[in-house]
C-alpha cells in the first residue's frame, strides 16, 4: 500500500479508537499501540528509510506531524478524562447543606465545679485569694497546729483515714486530710498578714454515708488575718457570701459550736424546704470562729498583735441548697440523668 494512503488508514483507525478509551487505561494501552516503541506510528517511521530520498523527505515529515498530531490527542483525551472523573466524584459526593445536623453531645461543668467557681467568685470579689494545698497530709498540720494534740478527744470530731507509713519513731503521722484546715496553719508558716484566702479542696472521712454525710467531698476553707479583725469583720463576710450565693431572701442561721482552733467557734445554717418536706428546716453548710491565740503562736504570729477569723465551708451542701438536691450520694453516681440537668 502506499505510504499516504498507510498514513490516512492510520489516522483515521487510531482517532476512532481513541474516542473509544474510556479509561485511564485503555488510554495507555492506546498510547502503547500508535506511539509506543513497537507502535504502528513508529514502525511506518522505520520503514521510511527504505524510501527515495525525496519520498523519504515528504513522507517522512507527514509522518512526524501524524505523530505530534495524534500526542496532542492523546493529552486531550486524558485531560477530558479526567475532568468526567472529577465531575463524577463530584455528583456521588454532593453535600445537601439544607439536610438538618446530627446532634453532639456536648460536655458541661459538673455542679460541684460550677457551685465552686461561685464561689470562687465571691470571695474574690471580697479581696481573698485562692491557693490550694496536699490531700495527703501530716497529722502535725492536720491536727497539732491546729490545737489538736494526740490523744485529744476532739480528734472524734474527724474520723481519720490514715496512710499506711510510719516514721521513724515508728508512729502512723500521715492521713488523707480530713478538712481543708491544715492550709491555715501551711499559709500562716509562709506568709506575714494581711492574708485573706480561700483554700477550695477535697477532704476525705471514715464514716457512713447517708442523705446529707458523704465519706468524701469537698471543703472550701477560709481565712483572713490581720490587725484589728473581730467577730463583726467575720459576721459581715460571711453574711455578704450567703447573700451573693443564695441571694437576699434566704434565712441565715449562727450558732455556737466548738473547734479546738477558733475561739470563739460557730457553725452557720441556710434555711431549706427538702423536696418532698412540709416544713423548713436548716442546712449546716460551715464552720468557722475566730482563730484560736495558739494556733496563731503556734506559726510564730504575735496574738496581741494580730487576729483573724476563719471558715470551713461544705461544698456539696452549698449545691443541695442552690439546686433543690436531697441526696448528696447523687453528685459521685456519674448517672448521665442527674448530671444532664445542670
Ligand atoms: C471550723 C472553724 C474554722 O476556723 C475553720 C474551719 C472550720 C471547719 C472545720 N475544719 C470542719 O471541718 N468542720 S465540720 O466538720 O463541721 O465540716 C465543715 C462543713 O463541711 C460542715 O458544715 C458541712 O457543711 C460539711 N461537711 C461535714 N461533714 C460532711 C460534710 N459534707 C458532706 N459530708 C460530710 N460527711
Amino acid at each position: 500500500m502506499p505510504v499516504e494512503n498507510t498514513l490516512e488508514q492510520l489516522r483515521s483507525t487510531s482517532l476512532q479508537e481513541l474516542e473509544e478509551c474510556t479509561s485511564k487505561l485503555e488510554l495507555e494501552e492506546w498510547r502503547v499501540k500508535y506511539l509506543g516503541r513497537k507502535g504502528h506510528v513508529t514502525g511506518l517511521l522505520r520503514k521510511l528509510k527504505n524510501l527515495e530520498p525525496l519520498e523519504k523527505k515528504i513522507f517522512g515529515s507527514q509522518a512526524n506531524q501524524l505523530k505530534g498530531f495524534l500526542e496532542e490527542r492523546l493529552v486531550l483525551a486524558e485531560g477530558k478524562l479526567m475532568a468526567e472523573e472529577t465531575l463524577a466524584i463530584g455528583e456521588n459526593d454532593r453535600i445537601d447543606v439544607t439536610r438538618p445536623g446530627r446532634l453532639i453531645n456536648v460536655g458541661g461543668y459538673h455542679p460541684l465545679t460550677k457551685i465552686r467557681r461561685e464561689i470562687e467568685e465571691a470571695f474574690i470579689s471580697m479581696g481573698f485569694q485562692v491557693v490550694e494545698g496536699p490531700e495527703i497530709e501530716w497529722d502535725h498540720y492536720n491536727f497539732e497546729l491546729l490545737n489538736i494534740p494526740k490523744n485529744h478527744p476532739s480528734r472524734d470530731i474527724w474520723d481519720t483515714l490514715w496512710v499506711d507509713y510510719r516514721n521513724e519513731r515508728g508512729e502512723r503521722n500521715m492521713l488523707l486530710r480530713t478538712h481543708t484546715s491544715p492550709m491555715q496553719a501551711r499559709i500562716m508558716e509562709q506568709e506575714e498578714p494581711p492574708i485573706r484566702v480561700i483554700v477550695p479542696g477535697k477532704v476525705y472521712r471514715y464514716e457512713a454515708t447517708d442523705r446529707t454525710h458523704e465519706w468524701h467531698f469537698h471543703q472550701v476553707e477560709g481565712l483572713a488575718v490581720d490587725k484589728g479583725i473581730t467577730f463583726a469583720d467575720m459576721k459581715g463576710t460571711l453574711y455578704e457570701f450567703a447573700r451573693k450565693v443564695f441571694g437576699s431572701e434566704r434565712k441565715v442561721r449562727f450558732r455556737c459550736d466548738y473547734f479546738p482552733f477558733v475561739e470563739p467557734g460557730v457553725d452557720m445554717s441556710i434555711d431549706y424546704l427538702a423536696p418532698g418536706a412540709t416544713t423548713h428546716d436548716w442546712l449546716e453548710i460551715m464552720g468557722a470562729g475566730m482563730v484560736h491565740p495558739k494556733v496563731l503562736e503556734g506559726v510564730g504570729y504575735d496574738p496581741e498583735e494580730y487576729t483573724g477569723f476563719a471558715f470551713g465551708i461544705g461544698l456539696e451542701r452549698i449545691a443541695m441548697l442552690k439546686y433543690g438536691i436531697d441526696d448528696i450520694r447523687l453528685f459521685f453516681d456519674n448517672d448521665l440523668r442527674f448530671l444532664r440537668q445542670f
